[in-house]
């Protein structure tokens, strides 16, 4: 059995507690997608309930720290080393059309650092978690970034720009030299699960471009303790700041940069 830390219990003890009602919400979606007002205003109502929970959990347990958060926005805490960074729902757009692929993320910056972080997918119950230097772990299994070195071998995910978003020229011009080397590319709809499962070596590379830093705070800390890179396309690490983000492993993480870098021109 391992031994984790009281923060890391705090974290995933928020987000089970949030996961509760998640789930039953999820449950009405079905019924609400043949109404005639559709879902969209319950699965905000349903966002704002789960970000409620997490707040008051974490709040409870450390009562000084700030938040960022999805709805929320920054709220300022007595504490200011520690900072609290929230998606209630990441993936509301699978969310929003029963497609299960969403997930709780939260995660911990201390002094500036990304220090701690949990991706919680309640419907197929599993607890990504990972703190600076303990590992990263999917419930109880200790993850480890792929080992795989070739492309050629590799499936890829990322994040297409949709609908009001900017940047479909270029997205186009990185997928199609990605796509031509790759596997295979998935777009499952959550960067939070993408950099998940980066970790957990289920893909091999992630990237996206217009990116909240609540969608992918507790990802980089995961694919960081299972062994893996995470930078901004270049090569930085201001993936919080300016919305872009690279994820792989140790191997593919230059080439992916090196890529991504002659698509875009
Ligand atoms: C979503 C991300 C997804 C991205 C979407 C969106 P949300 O977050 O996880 O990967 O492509 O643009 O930002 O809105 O579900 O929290």
């Amino acid at each position: 059995m391992i031994v984790r830390s009281a923060l890391l219990n705090v974290m995933m003890g928020a987000a089970r507690k949030a996961a509760r009602n998640l789930v039953r919400d999820y449950g009405e979606i079905e019924q609400l997608q043949v109404s005639k007002k559709g879902p969209a205003d319950f699965v905000s109502s349903a966002d704002t309930k789960a970000e409620k929970t997490l707040r008051a959990e974490l709040k409870k347990a450390r009562p000084g720290f700030g938040f960022l958060l999805e709805e929320g926005g920054e709220i300022a805490g007595d504490d200011k080393s520690h900072r609290w960074i929230i998606d209630p729902i990441d993936g509301t757009t699978n969310f929003l059309h029963g497609i299960p692929n969403f997930c709780i993320s939260i995660a911990l910056e201390r002094d500036g650092e990304l220090h701690a972080g949990v991706i919680y997918q309640p419907l197929g119950d599993e607890m990504f978690h990972a703190e600076k230097g303990a590992g990263a772990f999917l419930n109880e299994h200790r993850l480890r970034v792929s080992a795989r070195r070739k492309l050629e071998d590799c499936v890829i995910a990322t994040g297409i720009p949709f609908l009001g978003r900017p940047g479909h020229e270029v997205f186009l011009k990185e997928l199609g030299a990605v796509m031509a080397q790759v596997a295979g590319v998935r777009r499952f709809g959550s960067a939070a699960l993408d950099l998940a499962y980066v970790a957990a070596g289920r893909c091999d590379a992630y990237w996206e471009t217009g990116i909240k830093p609540w969608d992918i705070a507790a990802g980089i800390v995961l694919v960081k303790e299972a062994g893996g890179y995470v930078t901004d396309f270049k090569g930085g690490s201001k993936m919080l700041d300016n919305g872009e983000i690279v994820a792989a492993n140790d191997h593919l993480h230059q080439p992916m940069l090196k890529l991504l870098k002659s698509a875009r021109g």
